[in-house]
C-alpha cells in the first residue's frame, strides 16, 4: 500500500535511546520508507536526563553533508522531514536545503513534499535562541506541512491562543501570511483554554489535536481530533508524531489518487466531511500507533521502577539521591520501539 518513499530526515541523534532521528528513522523504516538520515546534533542521550554528552553540527557541517549528496546525485528525496536544529545559522541551512529540494522538483508537482517541525519550545517557553525564531519565519513559506505545537503555532502566528476561534486565527496565518497549505497542531489543552470560560465541556483527559488542509479558495478546512491523554511526560513524542505523519500521510495521498497527488490543496471550496481529507486520515492512524506505544511505555516504565527501587545509598548527599532519582526516572520513560 505504501508507495516508494524515500526520506531525508534532517534532526537530532542520541547514542542511547529514541528521541530525534533515532526516534523517527526506525520508525519511518518500519512503515516502509527508505531513509537518509542527516543528524543536527550528536548526543549520549536525551536533554530531559539534565546532563549529556556530544556535539552540535554547524550550518557549515549540515550544508558539507548535503552538497556530498548533490555531488553524488543522492538528492532523489519524495519527502524531507526536518526536526530540531541547534542554531539559528542551522535553521537556515536546513532551511537551504528544503528550498533546494523544493526547486529540484518545480517541474513535477506533488513529487516532493516537505513536512517541517518548528521545534521552538513548549508551554510557554521558548528553549532554543530567540533569533531561531526569525530563521524559522522566513523559511516556513517553503514547507508543505508544519507541526508546531501550541506554544509554536502562537509564535509563528503572533497570535496568543486562548479560544477555538484564535486557534482557528492562527492556523488562518500559517494558510495564507505563511502560505503553509497544510497543518497539524500536534496538542491542544482545550481545559486550559477553558479556564478563560471560552472552551465549554473539555476534560482534563482529552487532548486535542487540530489540523488543517487549505482549500483551493484560501479557507481552512479544519479537522479535530480528540485523544485520551496519557499522564506522563514522554521525550520524543513529538518526533514519533511527525514521522508517523510523513508515512500515513504518503499512503493517504496515494489512496486518495492523481488529483490530489498533484496538488498543492487537496480541498474544493465545498468539501464539507472529512471522509475525502488526506491529511486527517493520517493523522487518525498517527494518533492510533502514538496510544499504543505510549500505554506500553507507561506499563513497561512503571514495571522498570517497580523492579529496582530507589538506590539507599547513605553515601550520597540529598542532592545527589534526587539526581540519581531523575537519572533512573528518565531512563524508565524512554519510549519503547521494541515489540
Ligand atoms: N535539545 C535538543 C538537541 C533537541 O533536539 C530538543 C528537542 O527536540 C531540545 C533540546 C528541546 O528539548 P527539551 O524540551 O528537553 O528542552
Ligand atoms: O524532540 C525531543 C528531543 C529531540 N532530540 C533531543 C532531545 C529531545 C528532547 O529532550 O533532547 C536531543
Amino acid at each position: 500500500l505504501v508507495p516508494d518513499t524515500r526520506v531525508l530526515a534532517v534532526a537530532s541523534h542520541v547514542v542511547y535511546g529514541h528521541v530525534g532521528n533515532s526516534m523517527a528513522v526506525f520508525v519511518m523504516q518500519v512503515l516502509g520508507c527508505d531513509v537518509a538520515s542527516l543528524n543536527t546534533v550528536d548526543f549520549s542521550n536525551h536533554t530531559g536526563y539534565r546532563q549529556f554528552k556530544g556535539t552540535r553540527s554547524t550550518a557549515e557541517q549540515i550544508s558539507e553533508l548535503y552538497q556530498g549528496l548533490l555531488q553524488s546525485h543522492l538528492t532523489d528525496f519524495d519527502v524531507m522531514l526536518s526536526g530540531y536544529a541547534p542554531s539559528a545559522a542551522a535553521v537556515e541551512a536546513v532551511g537551504a536545503i528544503g528550498i533546494d529540494l523544493q526547486k529540484k522538483a518545480e517541474g513535477t508537482p506533488g513529487s516532493f513534499f516537505w513536512v517541517l517541525d518548528p521545534v521552538m519550545g513548549d508551554q510557554g517557553r521558548l528553549y532554543v535562541n530567540d533569533d531561531v525564531v526569525p530563521a524559522y519565519k522566513k523559511i516556513i513559506h517553503h514547507a508543505d506541512l508544519i507541526l508546531p505545537n501550541q506554544f509554536e503555532a502562537e509564535v509563528l502566528s503572533g497570535i496568543k491562543i486562548d479560544s477555538l476561534s484564535t486557534l482557528a486565527e492562527a492556523i488562518n496565518v500559517i494558510h495564507c501570511t505563511y502560505s503553509v497549505p497544510h497543518v497539524i497542531i500536534t496538542s491542544v489543552q482545550l481545559f486550559k483554554l477553558s479556564q478563560s470560560g471560552a472552551v465549554p465541556s473539555p476534560s482534563k483527559n482529552l487532548l486535542t489535536v487540530i489540523g488543517s488542509t487549505i482549500r483551493s479558495n484560501g479557507s481552512p478546512r479544519l479537522f479535530r481530533i480528540d485523544v485520551p491523554a496519557i499522564d506522563c511526560f514522554f521525550s520524543g513524542t513529538g518526533d514519533m508524531f511527525a514521522a508517523l505523519t510523513v508515512a500515513r500521510l504518503r499512503e493517504a495521498v496515494a489512496a486518495a489518487g492523481p488529483a490530489v497527488q498533484g496538488a498543492r490543496s487537496w480541498v474544493s471550496p465545498d468539501d464539507v466531511t472529512a471522509s475525502n481529507l488526506p491529511l486527517a486520515q493520517a493523522t487518525l492512524k498517527v494518533l492510533s500507533s502514538m496510544h499504543s506505544i505510549l500505554e506500553k511505555t507507561l506499563e513497561a516504565r512503571d514495571a522498570e521502577l517497580a523492579a529496582a527501587p530507589p538506590l539507599q545509598n547513605s553515601t550520597l548527599t540529598a542532592e545527589e539521591q534526587q539526581k540519581q532519582e531523575h537519572l533512573r526516572r528518565t531512563k524508565a520513560g524512554e519510549v519503547r520501539l521494541v515489540r
